[in-house]
């Protein structure tokens, strides 16, 4: 064999290896947050952008989703908390109507209790200012469909630590919002999901493992449904309007007890009105794990 056929032949395993890595799921390490989904293996197999802040990875939502398979059997335990208590005020538990539509009373007022949902939280000026930050970096990703537990359809994400001026006083009031005195510290890398016009996100509850009582999250771009299932009880559900430039603030029971999922275009629709979808872009702040 020549020495350059043993060079591409070492240049394509070396490729293949890198695929596989990608494939099961090794989490993209920068950071102390970001862990691989397999204990065993931390490699940072990803890179930083340069230094600006975004983390390239299609692998990240690895660490926050766990299958609802898995959730159902029950291996990390539920956990909940009242430390961290929403900080609705009566104008917005007022206002519920306008964003959930449960099956029954008893999840209706679980969900009211710890599913929040802030309409025009964003003005368009901010939902602008955030989207010029973040569409430079999203446009050179590919939307993926190969999910490692096949959660996401049609997606690109990505995770920012640093952000602009503007846009870290604008990510400043949603954490001011959303996560009070009580709660743990804030994972530094903020999430950014980007789902395409027909990409959508199956049910599953984030890993316990990896963040705490309370995701909160902005939707740029697009309205949504979000449907919450009782993880117990898969009759009882609550479907939550998300408007562009909404807040929503899901923690305790709504984050452990009951599964989301972003629901596909074909089936985007809120008290019988349909909710047009399009390509939508949440950023999405979590806080750190509680200690068990
Ligand atoms: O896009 C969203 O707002 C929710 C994302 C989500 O379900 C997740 O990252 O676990």
């Amino acid at each position: 064999m020549t020495r350059l056929s043993n060079i591409n032949l070492l240049f394509s395993s070396l490729k293949k290896t890198v695929n596989n890595i990608s494939r099961r799921g090794i989490t993209n390490v920068s950071g102390n947050f970001r862990r691989s989904r397999h204990p065993n293996l931390n490699h940072a197999n990803d890179i930083d952008n340069c230094g600006r802040g975004f983390v390239t990875t299609h692998t990240s939502s690895a660490r926050w989703l766990s299958s609802v398979a898995t959730l159902f059997g029950g291996n990390d335990a539920v956990q909940s908390t009242t430390r961290d208590q929403p900080t609705q005020s009566e104008n917005e538990k007022t206002q519920y109507f306008r964003y959930l539509a449960a099956t029954d009373k008893e999840t209706e007022q679980v969900l009211l209790d710890s599913m929040t949902v802030i309409h025009d939280f964003l003005s368009e000026t901010e939902e602008q200012s955030l989207l010029d930050e973040i569409e430079p970096y999203m446009q050179r990703l590919h939307y993926e469909n190969d999910h490692w537990d096949d959660a996401i359809v049609g997606y690109r994400e990505t995770e920012r630590k640093h952000w602009r001026k503007e846009n870290k006083v604008i990510l400043q009031r949603l954490k001011d919002k959303a996560f009070s005195s009580g709660s743990t510290s804030l994972l530094q890398h903020v999430h950014i999901l980007d789902l395409e016009k027909n990409g959508y996100i199956k049910a599953h509850v984030d890993a316990v493992r990896f963040c705490g009582n309370t995701i909160a999250g902005v939707s740029l771009l697009s309205s949504c449904v979000m449907r919450l299932v009782n993880t117990e009880n898969k009759e009882k559900y609550g479907d939550i309007l998300l408007n562009r430039r909404s807040l929503y603030i899901m923690r305790d029971a709504a984050r452990y007890n009951f599964t989301h999922e972003v629901l596909k275009e074909s089936e985007s629709v809120f008290r019988g009105e349909i909710v047009p979808r399009d390509r939508r872009i949440s950023v999405i702040c979590r806080n750190e794990a509680t200690q068990t």
